[in-house]
Order: structure tokens, then C-alpha cells, then sequence
């Protein structure tokens, strides 16, 4: 039996473009009519049904939930703040509250609002203000419920999903770009990190934490070749560590925010590959990626929270089996002194994943898009008891 420790947090995280539905100033909403891709329409109409869904988390005896705020929902035109959405995310974080789940609120996952994408997003030099203006915001609204901030979901994803190979808005292949817009995130963040921190200050209210969700991925290396393992060394560092060593530079870290899910590996053939289990997005799944990530994040000595881990899949079986290894994994990483306080499975509900639409079903919730009805599934059941009992 394995215990976790007390006060641990347990529950699953969202986003508001994959689930809320309707989100008709964002800059996805346009780039999916332009090509052609399955429209995210009504998604899970999670924008209505909130209440209904925090229920649900709530019987599965969760006790933090992650979700994110629509910037542009709150600014859907430059400079127009929309005060009846802020009450809608005030409402949201109330309901989270009052049913006893820890509010962890993301500021930025991936989408724009249109108006801001077409002044060139990250790249226009006033980016930064713009965000903060909208940050500034949100956080004297909300600060008073709020005690964990998430600035922005995954910053290397977006830049190389964005900037890099070219597949998500602004779908923009170019280095030199892809650099600029890193260093904008990173002063995004960090501004909005002191920002955050004075207006609780301000405010006489207890200090907040703050992270981002770091996507972290494992890169292992099982060729002797040196050119293959500086390769691999290289990826890691680039992918998972740059950033973080920049914001721990800037001092902007209070804890850190990993979402997890696969790893990479660099061998001589796809023999070496063929015994290593996958979803059905044909990601690796690879527990012990976690676990060793989880120990080098000791370096930096500050608490872990897991924001994000999940598989798709239409086994449900598949899906305990990944939760229970991955816990596994975790617990053996705070028995080796990794500070993690936390785990979110990565999805309460299935929901909308970016370009590849509604075919995966992450969810510990699967829904009907027709009806929208939800069904709580077996792995879900399971996790439950593992939240009620803090035990595996
Ligand atoms: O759906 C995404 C989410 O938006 C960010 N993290 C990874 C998830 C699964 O791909």
C-alpha cells in the first residue's frame, strides 16, 4: 500500500477552449474555419454546464481543479473588458470553492483573442502590456478566491507548435521568430509574476503561488553513438530546462507546474521500441520518464505540483493502468525526496484537442456531443478512491 502524504491535492484539469464551447473571439476559433479543421462549436458546453461538471469532480472526491480563462472572452475587442464574463469566472471560481475544490486558475492556454493574434500576437512589441492590462484585471477580480496562478500552459509547445513546425496559429515557421517569441513569454511571465505578487501585496492578502505548466518530456538516449546522446542531452535542456533555469533566474517561480505524458527515445532501431506500450496517438507511455524528470526538478528545490498527465484512449482499462503507474512513479519520487504536493489528471471531461478535434478521449468523464450528457468511466472510479484515501 502506498500512502501520500497529507494535504496532498487531487482532482483533473481543463481548459476553456477545449471545453467551454462557443468561443467565438478567439484566434482558433477562425484558424479551424480557415482549414477546414473539425469545429470545436458548442465543445462540451462546460461554459453552462460548470456547475453540473464541478459536481461531478466533487462525487469523484477531488480537491483542486485547474481550469483556464478565455482572454479572449474577458477583452474580445482591444481594449473593451467584458465585465459579465468576469463575473461568469468569478462565478466559476465561487462554485469551485463552494464545493471544496482548490481553484488553480490558468491565465493563458494556447489561444488568443483574434484582435490581439492579428496585431501579430506575441510578436507585436506591445504584447507584453497588452497581457498584463488583461492580467491586471483578472487578478484584482479574482484575487481574494485565488491562490494558485498559472501565468501560461506550456510556452515551449506553443512556440513549437506555433512557430516551429507550423501546424497551430500563427503558423509561422521560422526561427528567428520562434526566439523573439520565447523571449517575450518569458518576460510575459515574469512581469506578470511581480504583478500578481504586488497585487496581493496591495491587497494585504497572503502571498500567491505562482508557475507556469511546464510540458515536460523524458529524452532517453539507448545508443552507445555520442552524437546520439549529445542529441538527446541537447533536446532535454532545450525543451525542458531552458525555461525554467531562465525563470528561476528572473526569480519568478514559487512552485513548479509539470504536465507530463511521454517520453522520446533516441535508439539504434525500432526493435529497441517495440516492447514500450502506446496510446492511441501512438505516444509512448513511459512512467518512469515521469520519475526521473520529477528527480532532476530537485535541483531547483521548490514544491512540484503535476498539472497535467493523461492518455488517450478508448480503453479504459488502459487509462487506470496509466494513472495507477504514473502514481506509482510519483510516490517513488517524494520517497527520494521530490517535494510534490500535487496531481492533476489531464482530463476531467473528454474534450476538444486542438487539431486533431474530438477523436481522443482524454477524459475521466466521457461526454456525449450530441447530448452533452456525461458518464463518469471505471478509471475515474478508480482514481476516486485514491483521492478519498490518499492511498494506491
Ligand atoms: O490537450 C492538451 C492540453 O491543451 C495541453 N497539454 C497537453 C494536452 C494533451 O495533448
Amino acid at each position: 500500500m502506498l500512502e501520500f502524504p497529507k494535504g496532498f491535492w487531487w482532482g483533473s484539469s481543463t481548459s476553456s477552449y477545449q471545453v467551454e464551447g462557443d468561443n467565438f473571439y478567439s484566434d482558433w476559433w477562425h484558424y479551424e474555419k480557415k482549414h477546414g479543421l473539425e469545429p470545436s462549436g458548442k465543445c462540451c458546453r462546460h461554459y453552462d454546464l460548470y456547475k453540473e461538471d464541478f459536481d461531478l469532480a466533487k462525487s469523484l472526491n477531488h480537491n483542486a481543479h485547474r481550469f483556464s480563462i478565455e482572454w479572449a472572452r474577458v477583452e474580445p475587442r482591444e481594449g473593451f473588458l467584458d465585465f459579465n464574463q468576469i463575473e461568469h469566472y468569478r462565478d466559476v471560481v465561487i462554485s469551485l470553492r463552494e464545493r471544496n475544490l482548490e481553484p488553480l486558475v490558468t491565465l493563458n492556454h494556447f489561444t488568443l483573442p483574434l484582435w490581439f493574434a492579428q496585431k501579430g500576437g506575441w510578436l507585436n512589441k506591445e504584447a507584453i502590456d497588452y497581457f498584463l492590462r488583461y492580467v491586471e484585471k483578472i487578478v484584482q477580480e479574482l484575487a481574494s478566491s485565488v491562490r494558485f496562478w498559472i501565468t501560461i500552459n506550456e510556452p515551449m509547445v506553443y512556440i513549437y507548435q506555433g512557430y516551429f513546425k507550423g501546424i497551430w496559429p500563427p503558423q509561422k515557421r521560422s526561427l528567428f521568430r520562434a526566439i523573439q517569441v520565447y523571449k517575450r513569454l518569458v518576460l510575459a511571465h515574469t512581469r506578470a509574476y511581480r504583478l500578481i505578487h504586488r497585487i496581493y501585496k496591495e491587497k494585504n492578502l497572503n502571498s500567491p503561488l505562482i508557475s507556469i505548466a511546464k510540458h515536460l518530456r523524458g529524452f532517453f538516449c539507448w545508443s552507445k553513438n555520442p552524437y546520439h546522446k549529445f542529441i538527446s542531452n541537447f533536446k532535454d535542456y532545450l525543451f525542458n530546462f531552458m525555461i525554467l533555469d531562465d525563470l528561476i533566474k528572473n526569480k519568478s517561480l514559487d512552485f513548479i507546474g509539470v504536465n507530463y505524458y511521454t517520453s522520446e527515445f533516441i535508439a539504434l532501431n525500432s526493435e529497441q521500441l517495440k516492447d514500450i506500450p502506446k496510446s492511441n496517438l501512438g505516444w509512448f507511455i513511459y512512467p518512469e520518464g515521469l520519475y526521473s524528470l520529477l528527480l532532476k526538478l530537485k535541483r531547483y528545490n521548490l514544491d512540484i505540483f503535476i498539472l497535467e498527465n493523461g492518455i488517450s484512449t478508448d480503453d479504459d482499462n488502459q487509462r487506470w493502468n496509466f494513472i495507477e503507474a504514473h502514481l506509482k512513479q510519483i510516490y517513488k519520487a517524494i520517497q527520494n525526496k521530490a517535494k510534490i504536493i500535487g496531481y492533476l489528471y489531464w482530463s476531467l471531461l473528454d474534450n476538444f484537442e486542438w487539431e486533431k478535434g474530438f477523436c481522443p478521449h482524454f477524459g475521466l468523464i466521457d461526454v456525449d456531443y450530441r447530448t452533452f450528457s456525461r458518464t463518469i468511466r471505471r478509471s475515474a472510479k478508480n482514481f476516486s478512491q485514491v483521492c478519498k484515501e490518499y492511498k494506491l
